[in-house]
């Protein structure tokens, strides 16, 4: 199972951007856009794995902590030989990093093998993308916020010829 923990997006949010996301196809931006339920934040991505449960079991080791506000910043791009990578950027909050950082901690303790990569708080809108316009000019959304109370564990998998990232277990934080 290919695995990553991260945080849902509340509907509102998938609606907006997923909005936002069909002008730009409209207007002829070619790419891979992630559909509107497909669209997520990545805390933790750990690959493949035989099963969930060790990630579970260390999911439920993570401290209690209060609810924290999650808000979106700019968008950017990766530059990708194939095609950018075109993202929405969330707030560094210090809280959204502690809890990256604690997660990353916790589940290294337990003996995943895990990038080294600085953490880039990033939610990811399309692969791919040929054109070059610039996603600062063309990316129309107005300021989304939201609560974050839990950290979900994902599978990306092929359903009906179509990736996917399903929910396996949610994780409360309070
Ligand atoms: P991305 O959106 O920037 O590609 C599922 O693949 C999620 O895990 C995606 O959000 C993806 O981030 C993230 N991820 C992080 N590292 C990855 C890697 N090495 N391979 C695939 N996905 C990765």
């Amino acid at each position: 199972m290919r695995l990553f923990v991260g945080l849902q997006l509340p509907a509102r949010w998938r609606d907006a951007i997923g909005g936002a996301l069909s002008a730009l196809q409209a207007e002829g931006v070619r790419g891979r856009f992630l559909p509107p339920e497909n669209l997520h934040l990545t805390l933790v991505f750990l690959g493949e794995l035989p099963s969930p449960g060790p990630v579970r079991a260390v999911l439920d080791t993570l401290p209690r902590s209060a609810p924290f506000p999650l808000r979106t910043a700019s968008p950017g791009l990766f530059l990708r030989k194939r095609g950018d990578i075109w993202w929405l950027g969330v707030e560094r909050s210090s809280q959204l990093m502690t809890l990256q950082a604690g997660l990353t901690a916790a589940l290294a303790e337990a003996g995943f093998s895990l990038e080294a990569r600085p953490y880039t708080p990033h939610i990811t809108l399309a692969r791919q993308v040929k054109s070059p316009p610039n996603p600062l000019e063309r990316l129309s959304l107005p300021a989304l916020e939201t609560t974050v109370r839990r950290v979900t564990l994902f599978s990306s998998q092929q359903v009906d010829g179509a990736l996917r990232y399903l929910p396996l277990y949610h994780k409360s934080l309070i």
